[in-house]
């Protein structure tokens, strides 16, 4: 390490402290209050990003669970009714009804029939979850019972390398920092935006810990999002991660300022289900991707995982694959073969990370069912305008197959611009045939397919066009 970079590093551990001084201030020193006023318009922006009873009460459940080792929240199940069964008789069912079990809210549509169950009362303390779930299993109304787990955002990486510097060319937008987002040269993304940059009506769906609204490279694409951790309409992202991510898929572009994203043209749909920590419920990711798919997301764009395969998330793919969504998912940051969910689903694009010289990601997770590469180290975008978790404001650089996942999900909403008619398998199929082989000849589990090319993508017609 050199004296610049580590003075580079020393700040950015500084930043990393203060953000979570400010945090632990800010979460420790006033509750607001249901329906108090915030005297100071300068912080009505901030009040978005305070925590409220509902998130309070998961954040305080998922750090308990996490305290016993466990990787899932006790006390909550997620189940499906069978199609036309009744949720009041298999709730009356007197084992059930015995451990108090009670279905507590709907996950997604009430029509797709699946519920958060939670243990109601003083019962809650003594619930043998295994009892709990073997009685819900047995319960003939029951499609399927399973624990509701705990999904994390795949944590960046503060990398202490000097940031590649890419040269500009003809193609090169006029923001300033894009010399540092040099995944955009090296995919050919501005080449591809002579053909395509995106149509304002295409919609990717960040899910993941907010967007900040204030950002502004970004506050010009966002559209109206949701935050599933607060259930709110109030947009913030306390944590920084989701911002990130959002400024790679579609940053405001060749504005004059900050980074350019993969997708110049599209909009954003900010979808909160991670909390400030960045950790959430399976139930609250699921509800996250039916919303976004209801909303009109085309591309949904997931920078989390869980190690544990799940009915309920599986569900919610199904469902947003049922809409025309396409959903992109991190493979994840553990640099070995275990499958991450929701990347290992099926139909799901999993993406891994590269760098500036194409060579894999240590850290990137590998397998049979990874798509793509994507450039994921030392990733420049925007990060929240207020402190938060990240490693500094407004703009900064990690890594990770987080970093890489949007750049995909730009890409894909490329693609669903220019072919609209293309389906969600037949987009990521494109997507495949048009990357960049790396690696080893042909598809390997490292890159997957290869490193995904833009001007490929956007120059090469889609198979049978
Ligand atoms: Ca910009
Ligand atoms: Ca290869």
């Amino acid at each position: 390490m050199n004296k610049r970079t580590r003075k580079i590093a020393a700040s950015a551990a500084l930043a990393t402290m203060a953000a979570s001084l400010v945090a632990c201030q800010t979460g420790g020193m006033m509750p607001m209050q249901p329906g108090a006023q915030v005297g100071n318009p300068q912080l009505g922006a901030m009040s978005a990003a305070r925590p409220n009873a509902t998130s309070q009460a998961k954040a305080q459940k998922i750090a308990a669970a996490r305290a016993r080792g466990l990787n899932y929240i006790p006390g909550e199940y997620v189940v499906k009714f069978k199609p036309g069964a009744s949720a009041q008789a298999a709730f009356s069912q007197s084992g059930v009804r015995a451990m108090g079990l009670t279905p507590t809210k709907a996950i997604g549509n009430p029509a797709m029939g699946m519920s958060l169950v939670t243990v109601s009362g003083a019962r809650a303390a003594s619930t043998n979850d295994q009892q709990a779930l073997a009685a819900l299993r047995s319960n003939p109304a029951i499609e399927f019972a399973e624990p509701n787990y705990i999904m994390t955002l795949n944590k960046p990486i503060i990398s202490n390398e000097p940031i590649p510097v890419s040269q500009p060319d003809a193609f090169t937008p006029n923001d300033p920092l894009n010399d540092k987002v040099y995944g955009l040269k090296l995919t050919q993304a501005p080449q591809g935006w002579a053909i395509e940059k995106g149509k304002p009506n295409t919609v990717i769906a960040i899910v993941d810990t907010g967007v900040d609204p204030n950002h502004p490279d970004l506050a010009p694409k966002l559209l109206k999002g949701y935050d599933v951790v607060k259930d709110s309409t109030d947009m913030a992202d306390p944590q920084g991660h989701g911002t990130h991510c959002a400024g790679t898929a579609a940053a405001a572009t060749n504005n004059g300022i900050g980074v350019a994203g993969f997708a110049p043209d599209v909009k954003i749909l900010p979808v909160r289900v991670l909390g400030d920590d960045g950790s959430g419920s399976y139930a609250d990711v699921a509800n996250g991707i039916i919303w976004a798919a209801d909303n009109g997301a085309n591309v949904i764009s997931m920078s989390l995982g869980g190690p544990s395969n799940s009915a309920v998330i599986t569900n919610a793919v199904k469902h947003a694959l049922s809409k025309g969504a396409l959903l992109v998912a991190a493979a994840g940051n553990d640099g070995n073969n275990k499958p991450g969910y929701p990347a290992a689903i099926t139909g799901v694009l999993a993406v891994g990370a590269s760098d500036v010289n194409d060579k894999i990601a240590r850290f990137s997770q590998f397998g049979p069912h990874l798509s793509v590469a994507a450039p994921g180290v030392n990733i420049m975008s925007t990060f929240p305008t207020t402190p938060s978790g990240m490693p500094g404001k407004d703009y900064g650089a990690i890594s990770g197959t987080s970093m890489a996942t949007p750049a995909v999900a730009g890409l894909a909403a490329l693609v669903r611009s220019k072919y609209p008619n293309l389906s969600p398998a037949a987009v990521k199929a494109h997507i495949e045939a048009t990357a960049d082989d790396k690696g080893t000849p042909g598809f390997d589990p490292y890159f997957g397919h290869g490193r995904i090319n833009v001007y490929k993508a956007l120059s090469t017609p889609p198979a049978g066009r």
